[in-house]
């Protein structure tokens, strides 16, 4: 695998600080370091930069939409260079808003990508429906990929269910894990992204999906979460396709943990996440020409 990482440190999409810490709370957990332990060929653009932007006034309620404008059209040209540099990419926000620009970005490159959410909400708000005003809740409805399908969804707004369900998107909610098992959801979320041809997947991870046992240190954490093993299972399915183009790893604030442990503890999760989406296998590996010493 040659993987690609840029870092977003960006915040505004939510009233939260702390998330624009992400990228670098889990470079530190050593993901540069596992990822080529396990074979893979790293660059790491580093983190973007983004600017102040002043009289950021709310739109109807939607806040801060110029500074999530300016920053998605950064992290859009960011995805787009590391697509053309030949690497998967990996997006480290920052809060979900960011997946706008990750999104666009891709599709610029692979028009006929497909996306697979995670998330314990379905960030499908519109600005007229939400009822935050927070762009981490609504990037998907400026955002119409053909095939979509959401895992670990247990808090989404009326607004939310109402477009899920008039639009006929495919949704595996918590309790579609818990009836199926998470190995019959990623068959059939792999049954419904490839059913014409094989495409190009997004997968965006917010890292609530999981539970907040799990991986405490997140700004909307929904009890009833992912376990970790489900978490990971959904990496390594999404590997096995063959077909992951790319991947965002977002909302991890380390402000939100009550402890330092808690922050690790959400901090190698989410590395761990990574490292299953790049051929990290539970059974264990070895290259091609190992012999026994
Ligand atoms: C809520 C919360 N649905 C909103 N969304 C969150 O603000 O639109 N998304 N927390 O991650
Ligand atoms: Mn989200
Ligand atoms: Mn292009
Ligand atoms: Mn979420």
């Amino acid at each position: 695998h040659s993987v690609g990482i840029i870092g977003a440190p960006f915040c505004k999409g939510q009233p939260r600080a702390g998330v624009q810490l992400g990228p670098d709370v889990i470079r530190k957990a050593g993901l540069v370091n596992k990822l080529e332990n396990q074979g893979c060929m790293v660059k790491d653009y580093g983190n973007l930069v983004f600017e102040k932007v002043s009289n950021d006034e709310p739109i109807s309620g939607t806040k801060q939409p110029r500074a999530v404008g300016l920053a998605n059209k950064q992290v859009a040209d960011a995805v787009q260079r590391i697509k053309h540099d030949g690497y998967t990419c990996v997006m480290l926000g920052g809060d979900h808003s960011l997946a706008i620009g990750s999104i666009h970005g891709h599709a610029a490159c692979r028009p006929e990508l497909s996306v697979v959410w995670v998330d314990a909400h379905a960030d499908i708000n519109t600005p007229l429906s939400s009822p935050t005003g927070n762009i981490h809740g609504q990037p998907m409805s400026y955002l119409i990929p053909e095939d979509v399908v959401y895992i670990g969804l247990r808090d989404v707004d009326p607004g939310e269910h109402y477009i899920l369900k008039y639009l006929g998107i495919k949704i595996f909610s918590m309790t579609d894990v818990d009836r199926l098992g998470i190995a019959k959801v990623m068959e059939q979320t792999c049954d419904h992204i490839f059913s014409k041809i094989k495409k190009p997947v997004h997968l965006s991870y917010d890292i609530d999906a999981l539970d907040p046992l799990v991986t405490p240190a997140t700004g909307t954490p929904v009890i009833g979460g992912l376990s970790y093993r489900e978490g990971i299972y959904i990496t390594e399915h999404v590997c096995q396709t063959g077909l992951l183009s790319a991947l965002d790893v977002v909302e991890v604030n380390p402000n939100l943990a009550k402890s330092e442990e808690e922050v690790n503890r959400t901090a190698n999760v989410a590395v761990d996440l990574v490292l299953g989406c790049f051929g990290r296998m539970r059974e264990g590996s070895h290259p091609d020409d190992y012999k026994i010493p």
